[in-house]
């Protein structure tokens, strides 16, 4: 997979050098690249935003630094551009999954009050173009968004994480939160691992994650467990 991320604080995305994502570059499974908008910018001051038309507060992002930047990424295909935005939809482990299979990634962050609209207008012709957001709070600027969403998506490509089995029992994989997990000593200050689990007995052990997996999802995030669908559970989980 190729990525490309586009910003006026590069520096902000040196930690996609690190950790598994960091291998996964190293490993030749990841393509990455982070470019400073302002190398396509034309006047002295490397003028990158303006005062938004109509009024109001705060500065917007000027159209032909952009238009510059995403052309110089554009290959053959239609690339997906992520636009990080608190007025995008949020981004999801089910969009994670798509967008692992894809080709190639171009990120856009925006700083101030954001990227003037003509920019994705124009995008659209060239690119699919997704406005996408962490979730229901504002952030500064995309960088952030950035790494979130380029690690979700990079530890989803083949080889990445070592051992694909623990993509499989993770929060989201199955609509519902992971179950708690314990390691040794079995007893640790008065508190002690759940006896089943040292049982041996694969199946009740299946069984008594199944059931955690539910009860915590019901306390924490009940408006998961409302949008499961109904052929996902089994009569034991309606027993829960
Ligand atoms: Cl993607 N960007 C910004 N600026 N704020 C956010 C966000 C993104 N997601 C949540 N808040």
């Amino acid at each position: 997979m190729r990525i490309d991320v586009f910003s006026i604080f590069p520096e902000y995305l040196a930690a996609l050098d690190l950790s598994l994502i960091g291998k996964a570059r190293q490993d030749g499974l990841l393509a990455l690249s982070v470019h400073n908008l302002r190398d396509f910018t034309t006047d002295r001051h490397r003028t990158v935003d303006d005062t938004p038309y109509g009024g109001g507060a705060g500065m917007v992002m000027k159209p032909e630094p952009w238009a510059q930047a995403l052309e110089s990424v554009h290959g053959g295909a239609r690339p997906v551009l992520i636009v990080p935005s608190p007025a995008g939809a949020v981004f999801t482990q089910a969009m994670a999954h798509d967008l692992a299979r894809e080709e190639h990634l171009v990120f856009a962050c925006g700083r101030y009050e954001g990227i003037d609209e003509r920019v994705l207008e124009w995008a659209e012709g060239s690119f699919d173009v997704r406005p996408l957001s962490l979730g229901d709070y504002v952030l500064n600027g995309g960088e952030v968004a950035v790494l979130a969403m380029v690690e979700a998506v990079a530890r989803l490509l083949p080889g990445v994480v070592g051992n694909p089995e623990s993509l499989v029992e993770e929060s989201h994989s199955d609509g519902l939160l992971e179950y708690p997990v314990y390691t040794k000593p079995s007893a640790w200050r008065d508190l002690a691992v759940p006896e089943i689990l040292l049982s041996g007995n694969h199946a009740r052990i299946a069984r008594y994650r199944r059931d955690e997996q539910l009860r915590r999802t019901a306390r924490r995030r009940p408006d998961l467990l409302a949008r499961l669908d109904a052929g996902s559970l089994d009569a034991a989980d309606l027993a829960v």
